[in-house]
């Protein structure tokens, strides 16, 4: 794959740890896991399922949007700042969204965030309690200091919203995981289009659960994790992928190459995991064995990917990988 092209904007100072020596799987873990503590804001319970980007703002070279449970357990969202990736300083205030319509704009809960650079501005995303039920919220910032908030994308039920980096065929474009109230038993991920970040509709299936027989971290559902990257080969999609065990819901990530003009098509999916939950972290914690990323930073020059995760639903985590490398393995593993 020496022909292999990465989009995306250059960081050669990004977080990053080289694979440790005789260490077999694809992708590994930050020595300094799990890079943010539950404990980290006065108010917090927990600090995990948060998104990141590259973002110039005095000293910080970062900027993120971080899911923080309160101890009431009050779901909310909080920016942060970081100069390396690593060490986050995280407002003790959650964010405030402006500008929607009054009925879309009354807050009731916030989380699992996702932001992407789209048009030169960041747009947020995240699962969005409208009425106490959950859909996509929207929401958009140039400085992480105001955030205008747009309308809802989706009818309730839905969660996992996360916007592609670019227009495809001269439409936005989001994939989301339609759902139910509670914690829901199947999941899918499907792909929508918008003119204007307003409208969503030409809704398409982009990917179900596996087989059992085949690939078993990711037979009960499956949904979108970060962004996807625009590559040669296609886009490469993170997502999570859920199997119900006799102890509840197992939560690991794998990865899938989707058709770069047409990205409802899957052209390949990982049949092994990425990631699962096995470091104690990421095992124990308000709700245990899940790892979920839902943010990456990557350098196109050298192929260095960092998936940012949220662990057991308490901490942050941070592993590493070459995109060439897990390319290569989607097709290997490849169960589509
Ligand atoms: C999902 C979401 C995530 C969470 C996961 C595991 O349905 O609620 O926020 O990490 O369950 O509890």
């Amino acid at each position: 794959m020496s022909n292999l092209e990465i989009r995306g904007e250059s960081l050669p100072d990004m977080p990053w740890e080289e694979r440790p020596a005789d260490y077999k799987h694809i992708m590994w873990r930050c020595t300094a896991n799990p890079i943010i503590e539950r404990d980290q804001l006065s108010t917090s319970n927990s600090i995990f399922n948060s998104a990141v980007v590259p973002f110039k703002k005095g000293r910080y070279n970062y900027a993120g949007v971080f899911r923080c449970d309160d101890t009431n357990i009050r779901m909310r969202l909080h920016v942060g700042f970081s100069v390396d990736g690593l060490t986050w300083d995280i407002a003790e205030e959650d964010i405030r969204l402006e500008g929607a319509d009054p009925e879309v704009g009354a807050w009731v809960y916030g989380y699992d965030p996702r932001v992407v650079k789209l048009d030169g501005r960041y747009y947020v995303t995240w699962c969005n309690g409208y009425q106490g039920e959950p859909t996509i919220g929207i929401a958009w910032t140039d400085d992480f200091e105001t955030f205008h908030q747009l309308e809802n994308a989706f009818l309730p039920y839905n969660r996992n919203g996360v916007l592609f980096p670019r227009k495809i065929g001269g439409r936005y474009a989001m994939l989301s995981r339609p759902s139910d109230k509670g914690h829901t038993p199947f999941g899918d991920i499907y792909y929508s289009e918008s003119p204007d970040l307003e409208f969503w509709g030409r809704h398409r299936l982009v990917m179900r659960p596996s087989e059992f027989r085949d690939s078993a971290w990711q037979c009960t559902k499956v949904g979108a994790g970060p962004v996807p990257i625009e590559t040669s080969e296609g886009w490469l999609l993170i997502y999570h992928g859920v199997h119900a065990t006799c102890n509840g819901f197992n939560y690991s990530f794998g990865a899938a190459l989707l058709d770069l003009d047409r990205p409802w098509k899957v052209i390949a999916r990982t049949g092994a995991y990425l990631l699962a939950p096995r470091e104690i972290y990421e095992c124990t914690g308000d709700v245990p064995n899940v790892v979920f990323p839902c943010a990456t930073l990557h350098d196109p020059q050298t192929g260095r990917l960092a998936v940012y995760y949220g662990c057991a639903d308490t901490v942050v985590g941070l592993a590493f990988g070459y995109i060439p490398e897990i390319i290569e393995f989607i097709k290997k593993t490849d169960i589509r």
